[in-house]
């Protein structure tokens, strides 16, 4: 049976993302509203600056660059306070945009350039080394690298974003926006493994984005405002908000980037996590809210640097991109008072489906409700409905369901159901309540800290070593950093020996050629037979199950 959301539906404008962050009526904040905070060189943007280096960034780009709309631009940087602008100014400009890893090997960057045949790529001094390689491998001119932060620098042979901005940006006259169509043209190419296989771009409309950032707030609207809000703690006025969760991922893309503007929330952008750091800048800033995932929740439950810290100013934690024990989640609360609610989503859904509602967060283990404009039900192995209650896979429907996988017909196909269900690859159910619960996924995908690690890729790089005759990487959960680990299960060449010198030389030969989250921090385990059905799929929940069984044995 199919579910439908308790929220009532909200109303989503056909029109793109620039007219629906930039020249709303019913912004209710003054221009000068600070947006987002660089804590470390403490540079900021308020809601003006982002507008006018969009603007600036989107029309110098249209006059210097010779791009046609829907070209695809690569952003490849950690966490700035200059990426909003950079995006927004693409999206001016009628591109797409491709948001990058920073922590990519040149391999794997080179692979997303070259699959989403992006123009130009937007990064910073630090990642040059990988950017210019992987540009190279992809057949990108140099010319073609742009830097943000920093400040212009003379000697490197790129420009630098400011550096497009014309100088009469706001007097002169100026360019026409180029217009797209919201619910048919890119707004985001975003890198996703999906249910299996190798990383994909999931083809994200400027009315998957909307109508996410929409959903998002009939749940934490009241909650989060400009202004001080009702149950704040802060003295300061208005909800501040401490973002590490990366931007070129769809739940920092989204939550983060997207909803701050959209909201005028303060969002203090942290470059990378660092727990001491987040302490401090929640102290610091007095900020109400973040979002984060459960190994960061496992840090602030148990970690003792958070007792040198007053984290009292925060009303609430949001966490997800994996899944939270009903046991860290309380022990989070039995420390710092500080209550987390969980929300789930994927890149495929833009992100968010469901959220817990603020006043429901002690219902423990669930993900919440569906949120609005979304219909869902669950299904059995032979994707035939179940009746409610019932345990299956989850599926939904909605206007932040993404189109499909970019230059990938068949994996579309696979993904979505005739009828435009979107297929999630996770196992759960929803009780007579409406809250949904996430208890299994079915689907190959690894989560390390809320990380995607394909299994697929790495098989496939390790295949390629001689010492491997076949492979299996499955994710083990680790309770000491509260995430599954990637482990493989090797049968190796004849005559290898299988000892921990064995392991650690395959173990370092893979390190080389991944991001650093994708290595095998689980080891290797040496195995006779990888079990795979007749046409040769690894019959992973098998080898799962014998593990399992070996380990109570
Ligand atoms: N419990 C169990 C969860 C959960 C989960 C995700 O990398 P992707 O494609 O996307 C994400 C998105 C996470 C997210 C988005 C919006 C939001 O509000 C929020 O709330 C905190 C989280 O991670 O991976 C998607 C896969 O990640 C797993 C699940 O397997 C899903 O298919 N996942 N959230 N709360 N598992």
């Amino acid at each position: 049976m199919v579910v439908t959301s308790p929220h009532p539906a909200v109303e989503i404008p056909d029109i793109d993302i620039w007219e629906f962050l930039f020249e709303r009526t019913n912004r209710e904040w003054p221009d000068d509203k600070i947006i987002y905070i660089c804590p470390e060189t403490k540079r900021h943007y308020t809601f003006r600056m982002v507008r006018d280096a969009a603007l600036g960034f989107g029309m110098g780009l249209s006059s210097s660059w010779n791009l046609n709309q829907g070209d695809v631009m690569s952003i490849f940087a950690h966490n700035s306070i200059d990426t909003p602008a950079v995006i927004w100014g693409c999206h001016w400009a009628g591109l797409t945009v491709a948001p990058s890893s920073p922590l990519n090997s040149v391999r794997e960057y080179a692979f997303q350039l070259t699959d989403s045949g992006a123009k130009g790529i937007v990064t910073q001094r630090s990642l040059l080394p990988t950017a210019e390689k992987a540009a190279r491998l992809a057949g990108l001119r140099q010319d073609r690298i742009i830097l943000i932060e920093d400040a212009p620098d003379a000697t490197l042979p790129y420009q630098h974003f400011t550096t497009f901005i014309p100088t009469n940006t706001f007097t002169g006259q100026q360019s026409p926006r180029i217009k797209v169509e919201p619910s048919v043209d890119l707004a985001f190419l975003c890198y996703s493994s999906g249910t299996t296989g190798h990383p994909k771009g999931v083809m994200l409309t400027h009315t998957n984005i909307i109508a996410n950032i929409l959903q998002n707030r009939a749940c934490d609207s009241k909650y989060l405002t400009w202004h001080s809000s009702s149950i704040s703690k802060s003295e300061s006025r208005g909800d501040k908000i401490v973002g590490f969760l990366p931007f070129y991922h769809i739940y920092g893309l989204t939550s983060l980037v997207h909803v701050s503007l959209y909201a005028g929330l303060s969002l203090i952008v942290m470059p990378r996590f660092s727990l001491q750091k987040f302490c401090f800048y929640v102290q610091d800033y007095r900020a109400t809210f973040a979002n984060v995932v459960p190994p960061v929740i496992l840090l602030l439950a148990k970690h003792p640097v958070v007792n040198k810290y007053d984290l009292s100013s925060l009303k609430m934690l949001n966490c997800g991109a994996a899944p939270l024990t009903k046991d860290l989640a309380s022990a989070l609360y039995e420390r710092i008072r500080v209550p987390v609610k969980q929300g789930y989503g994927l890149t495929e859904t833009s992100p968010t489906t469901h959220l817990q509602p603020w006043d429901r967060w002690d219902v423990w283990g669930s993900i919440g409700y569906l949120l609005p404009n979304q219909i869902a039900k669950f299904v059995d192995p032979y994707e035939r409905e179940l009746p409610v209650g019932n345990t299956g896979e989850l599926w939904i429907k909605g206007p932040n369901v993404f189109k499909g996988y970019f230059k990938n017909p068949q994996a579309t196909r696979n993904s979505l159901s005739a009828d435009g269900f979107f297929k999630t690859g996770d196992i759960g159910h929803v009780d007579d309540q409406g809250n949904f619960y996430i208890t299994d996924r079915i689907k190959e995908l690894i989560k390390y800290k809320g990380f995607q690690v394909p299994p697929a890729e790495l098989e496939g790089l390790l295949l390629s070593h001689p010492k491997v005759n076949d492979v299996a990487v499955l994710g083990i959960y680790d309770e000491h950093v509260a995430s599954e680990i990637p482990r493989a299960y090797i049968l190796p060449v004849k005559g290898v020996e299988r000892n921990t010198e064995t392991e650690k030389e395959i173990c370092d030969w893979l390190a080389e050629r991944v991001s650093s989250y994708k290595r095998l921090r689980g080891g290797v385990c040496w195995v006779n037979e990888i079990p795979r059905s007749p046409t040769g799929k690894i019959l992973r929940r098998h080898l799962k199950d014998n593990i399992e069984k070996e380990n109570v044995d």
